[in-house]
């Protein structure tokens, strides 16, 4: 099924200059960036994107890491986009996730694990409204979507 997922580079991601790699692992493997855009999260957002985190103990870390500097916020869409991310960024933790995915090879910290995407599509509906406006989308169809995948595959 066509969806969208909400991806986040976060501040680590942006600091260490890793955007650009891990934004050619998404197109590399065929997927669409259909909005995208620079922003500082606010504590309120913060508190809003991680609502079911608010409580923990955790939580005040995570909201001063994640409003600590700028992140970049897309929509990438293609199929069953939303499972298949979760698995190129592999497990929360980098010290667990695998080699070979995202977070196993560039990162070694459970909170500074570089990349945020949705889990279900029910938090990708929520979540890109909480980023992007419906004015935001650049809906486009790539020209090169017969090389990518059959035409009975959509
Ligand atoms: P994920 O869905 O993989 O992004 O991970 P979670 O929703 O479980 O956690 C959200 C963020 O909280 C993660 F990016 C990492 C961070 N976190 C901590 O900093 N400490 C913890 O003990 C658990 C999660």
């Amino acid at each position: 099924m066509l969806q969208r997922s909400l991806v986040l580079l976060k501040p680590d991601c942006v600091e260490r200059r890793l955007m650009g790699q891990i934004i050619a692992r998404f197109e590399a493997k065929g997927l669409n960036i259909v909005a995208m855009k620079m922003l500082r999260v606010t504590p309120e957002m913060s508190k809003q994107h991680y609502a079911e985190h608010v409580s923990k103990p955790f939580y005040p870390s995570l909201e001063q890491f994640i409003t600590s500097a700028p992140i970049v916020a897309m929509a990438v869409e293609g199929l069953d986009v939303i499972q298949l991310i979760r698995d190129m960024l592999g497990a929360t933790s980098g010290l667990k996730a695998a080699p070979g995915t995202i977070r196993g090879d560039y990162s070694s910290s459970r909170q500074m694990n570089l990349v945020h995407a949705s889990d279900s599509p029910e938090s990708a509906e929520r979540e890109l409204k909480l980023y992007f406006a419906d004015t935001d989308f650049c809906d486009h169809d790539l020209l090169i979507t017969p090389a990518l995948r059959a035409t009975d595959e959509a």
